[in-house]
Parts: C-alpha cells; sequence; structure tokens
C-alpha cells in the first residue's frame, strides 16, 4: 500500500500559526515546507498566517480563521490544505468540518516525499511502515479505503465500525513490515561486518546541502543529485582515494530536517545504523544557505537524538563558490565546493588525519 495522497494537480493553500517566537522566526520554516510541498508534487496558491500567541486547541488556528479558509479554498479553487504546525487528532477532524478539502500537515508532505523518493525495497518497506504507524497514532484509516470513500488522505475519516477494521489491518501489516525490517537489519549487519576492511567516514547533514555531490565530487561517482529536499534515502557506499596508499569508505544516507517525524526516524533505524558504524562524521553544511545555523542545529539535535553526538566529526561547509565574502567559522571547519572541486584536497588529508 502506497498510497501518494499528494498525486495529481494539487493546488494548495498554505496555513501556518505564527507563535512569534523570538527564538525561532518562521519565514525560513514557510520556505523550506513550500519546497517539501512541491517535492511532494502539489503547488502552492498563497500562504495564510495566523498570529496567535497560542494555538487553539480546538481548530490550531481558530474558528473565524478557519471559516476564512474554507473561503479562500473556495475562490481560489484550492483542493488541499497544507498546514506546517502539527496537528492534532481532534484539531484535523474539527478544521475538516469546516474546510471542505483535504488537510494534510507538514510530517504527512515528508511522508510523501519519502514515499515518491523510496527506490529499493528496504526504502519502500521502511516508508510504509512510516506512514503506517503515522496513520494509527492520528487515526486517518488506510489510504487505500480513503480512496474508495472518494477523498484522500485528510478526508473525514470512516466511521467508527470501519475505523475499528481500519485499525486491525494496519496494526496486523505493521507487525509483517517489522519483521521484514528486522531481517533487513540483520542482513545489513552482517554484510556490514564482512565489509570491515576499511575506516568508514558517513556524510550526515541537513537535506539539500549537497552530501551526495560531495560524494560524487570524492569518488568520482555519480549517485542521484537534486535541487530538492530527501533526493536521497538509500544509503550508498563509495570508496574514496585519501591519498597514497590510503582508501576510506563513504557513506552517503538520508539527510535531516528540523522536526524530523520521529515515525520516520524509528522506520529508517535499518538506514541510520549505517551511522553507527561510522568511525567519522563529515557534517556537510550549505554555506549558501541563510539559514544554515538553524538547519546546523537540527542536525545537532538529531544526531544527539541518534546517540551519535560522541562520535569524531569534521564540520565542512559546501557549496562556498556560491557566496561572496567572508564566512565566520572556527578554524577547523573545511570549506569545500563539490561543484568546482575547491577545498577537495584539504578535505581527503583531514579525513585521513582523523581516520
Ligand atoms: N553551487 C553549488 N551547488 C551545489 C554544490 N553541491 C551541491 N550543489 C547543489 O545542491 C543541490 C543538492 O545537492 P545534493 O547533492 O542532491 O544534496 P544532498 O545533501 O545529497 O540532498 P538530499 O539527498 O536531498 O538530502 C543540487 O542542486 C546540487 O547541484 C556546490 O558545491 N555548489
Ligand atoms: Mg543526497
Amino acid at each position: 500500500m502506497q498510497s501518494t495522497p499528494l498525486s495529481g494537480p494539487q493546488r494548495g493553500i498554505l496555513v501556518a500559526v505564527d507563535l512569534d517566537d523570538p527564538k525561532r522566526s518562521l519565514e525560513p520554516e514557510l520556505d523550506e515546507f513550500e519546497a517539501l510541498v512541491q517535492a511532494a508534487g502539489a503547488t502552492i496558491l498563497t500562504r495564510m498566517v495566523q498570529r496567535r500567541d497560542a494555538v487553539d486547541p480546538a481548530t490550531l488556528v481558530g474558528s473565524g480563521k478557519a471559516r476564512e479558509i474554507a473561503d479562500a479554498v473556495k475562490e481560489r479553487g484550492a483542493n488541499l490544505v497544507l498546514v506546517l504546525n502539527d496537528l492534532r487528532p481532534r484539531q484535523r477532524k474539527n478544521l475538516e468540518l469546516v474546510i471542505p478539502v483535504p488537510i494534510v500537515d507538514r510530517t504527512m508532505v515528508i511522508l510523501d516525499v519519502f514515499a515518491r523518493h523510496a527506490r529499493s525495497r528496504d526504502g519502500k518497506l521502511q516508508v510504509e511502515l512510516a506512514q503506517l504507524r503515522y496513520r494509527q497514532s492520528n487515526l486517518i484509516g488506510t489510504g487505500a479505503d480513503l480512496s474508495r470513500l472518494g477523498g484522500g488522505i485528510g478526508t473525514r475519516g470512516p466511521g467508527e465500525t470501519k475505523l475499528e477494521v481500519d485499525r486491525r489491518r494496519i496494526a496486523h501489516r505493521i507487525s509483517v513490515l517489522n519483521a521484514q525490517l528486522e531481517q533487513v537489519r540483520r542482513q545489513r549487519a552482517t554484510r556490514r561486518s564482512a565489509h570491515r576492511r576499511e575506516p568508514l567516514a558517513a556524510l550526515v547533514g541537513y537535506t539539500n546541502v549537497g552530501k551526495s555531490s560531495l560524494l560524487n565530487a570524492l569518488a568520482k561517482s555519480d549517485a542521484l543529485v537534486a535541487d530538492q529536499p530527501f533526493a536521497t534515502l538509500d544509503p550508498t557506499v563509495r570508496r574514496v582515494y585519501l591519498g597514497p596508499e590510503r582508501f576510506a569508505r563513504v557513506v552517503d544516507t538520508v539527510g535531516f530536517i528540523t522536526d524530523l517525524p520521529k515515525d520516520l526516524v524509528a522506520a529508517f533505524r535499518a538506514t541510520l545504523e549505517e551511522l553507527d558504524e561510522a568511525d567519522l562524521l563529515l557534517h556537510v553544511m550549505d554555506a549558501s544557505n541563510p539559514d544554515r545555523d538553524r538547519q546546523r542545529r537540527a542536525v545537532d539535535a538529531q544526531l544527539e537524538e541518534l546517540k551519535l553526538d560522541r562520535k569524531p566529526r569534521l564540520f565542512v561547509l559546501n557549496k562556498i563558490d556560491a557566496v561572496s565574502g567572508d564566512l565566520s567559522h572556527d578554524a577547523s571547519t573545511l570549506e569545500v565546493s563539490a561543484k568546482t572541486g575547491a577545498g577537495l584536497e584539504a578535505l581527503r588529508a583531514a579525513i585521513a588525519a582523523s581516520l
């Protein structure tokens, strides 16, 4: 069951509640959300941002604003409402009573992008598991059943009994997937122990910073590169020349994002375990992105969560070709460009020295 809730020509209205947090400006998050929505194949018609001191417990945005959104949906011919903030099941339900089109939150969009980009069998299993867990904890029925009811994700849920049936089916499918992924995990672990010859460095970092490009530049390979979030889902390992008779294996894997859905992290355990084996982390950042400090903090938090924050780490600022002027950072941070090749020799040397 790989339903893609955002397939077809989807035109959405982006909705967000701005809590005016001085430590967390909304603008970069809105831009990032829009990029995610585009990667999921939908277009944003307009943004509706509501400033509030706190989210409304019943409708997130407040009932007046909910009606305004419903009007805008009709006026603009939108067929989707995309909500940046976390939606509780009750808030979703109440909004659905007022707004006549599917309501999709950020987690669903991220899951959808992952569903579109999953290529390998393992990747597909992991995404399906994450989707089901999310539906289970948010009391959303299975995608197939929802579409038979004539809607996509976010249409009013099936009735109680229907939901019960759905729940049992979802729970069963989840246990099947868990068993299959456990097998994947064991196979990967066996394969890894058989390959322990050369040291392993792992590229980690926010999505779209150029991790795959850097791997390609270092290994002269051609892993998929794209200007969109989550182009890479499956771990790719390449052998990289460090210096005379010195090689390392370098693994490129899924990128991180602020508030990466926890169901997704849990489902991607098999993939993320590749990182456990790494002797060194190469934390790649996008020097050209004004939002890079926020991105770096999100990656730090994610590494901590994955208990990888104690690993030796090199900080690598990529895309320096796209920056004019000086970048302020500490002396140990390396500046490179996967595009022009600048700084790659220094990076090879730094990896060799760290391993
Ligand atoms: N100007 C410039 N662009 C770069 C550089 N490295 C990567 N890019 C561009 O940045 C975008 C993302 O590159 P990827 O290598 O796919 O990034 P990634 O970190 O692997 O992204 P995900 O796998 O989606 O998380 C692409 O459009 C690349 O062409 C660089 O050194 N300079
Ligand atoms: Mg990539």
